[in-house]
């Protein structure tokens, strides 16, 4: 009996050290700005994170503490969501702005931190201040810590993200103030996209690059 328990005692401690150990902090930077793409045939000057749509993918595993230091050099108030992220008592960190902090001014920087506990899978972080999502957006995939398995069958392969998302021919902060002014319904966007692009039926489409 008593061997059974110290044996108990001794899988706990290993199972907290094995946990202890995998638990890292992943921590990065994002510089939301001006990026000029073109896209319909149309160049146009975006809001996005580090000159690129989508943004970074951030990677962690379960457990691991996530810091995202996030320097705001567009012209715009900004904010960052981690969508599907359960902040367990770091509310502040969730991103909403006028919900859960302001707007992070221009010109000013932003530090969100928080851990990943008890979640798994494929989400994503959005700018979550007027529609700017729209071009401020990225994958955010959480695997499982080592030594802990999927809660599937483990998959074959592993493909890039696939991020769904609409383009609109316009500033999307502006299409925003005039339907405000003029209370009409936010516009129809101009093309849905496929990591970044819209499908080969559309205007301009035919040689880009392939979507992952
Ligand atoms: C974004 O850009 C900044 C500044 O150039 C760089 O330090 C940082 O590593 C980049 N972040 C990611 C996630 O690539
Ligand atoms: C960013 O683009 C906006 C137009 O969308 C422009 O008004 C602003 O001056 C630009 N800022 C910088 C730093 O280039
Ligand atoms: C931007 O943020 C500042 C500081 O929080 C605030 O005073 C201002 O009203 C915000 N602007 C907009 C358009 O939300
Ligand atoms: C986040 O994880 C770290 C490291 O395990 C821990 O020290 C800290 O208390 C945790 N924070 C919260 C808010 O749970
Ligand atoms: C949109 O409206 C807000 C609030 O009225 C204003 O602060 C901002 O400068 C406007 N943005 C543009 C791009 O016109
Ligand atoms: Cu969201």
């Amino acid at each position: 009996m008593k061997n059974v328990v110290l044996g108990l005692v001794w899988a706990v401690a290993l199972l907290a050290a094995s946990s202890m150990a995998s638990a890292a902090v992943v921590e990065h930077s994002f510089e939301v700005g001006n990026f000029t793409v073109e896209r319909l045939c149309n160049p146009l000057v975006i809001t996005a994170v580090n000159g690129s749509l989508p943004g970074p993918t951030i990677n962690v595993q379960e457990g691991d503490t996530l810091v995202v230091h996030v320097l705001n050099s567009s012209p715009y108030n900004i904010t960052i969501h981690w969508h599907g992220i359960f902040q367990f008592l770091t509310a502040w960190a969730d991103g909403p702005e006028f919900v859960t902090q302001c707007g992070i001014p221009p010109a000013s920087s932003y530090t969100y931190r928080f851990n990943i506990t008890g979640q798994e899978g494929t989400l994503w972080w959005h700018a979550h201040s007027v529609n700017l999502r729209a071009t401020v957006y990225g994958a955010l995939i959480i695997r499982p810590q080592n030594g802990n398995s999927y809660p599937f069958t483990q998959p074959d392969e592993e493909l890039p993200p696939i991020l769904f998302g609409e383009w609109w021919n316009r500033n999307v902060v502006d299409i925003e103030n005039e339907t405000y002014e003029s209370g009409g319904a936010f516009p129809e966007p101009d093309a849905y996209t496929i990591n970044g692009l819209p499908g080969d039926l559309y205007s301009c489409s035919q040689n880009r690059k392939s979507f992952i």
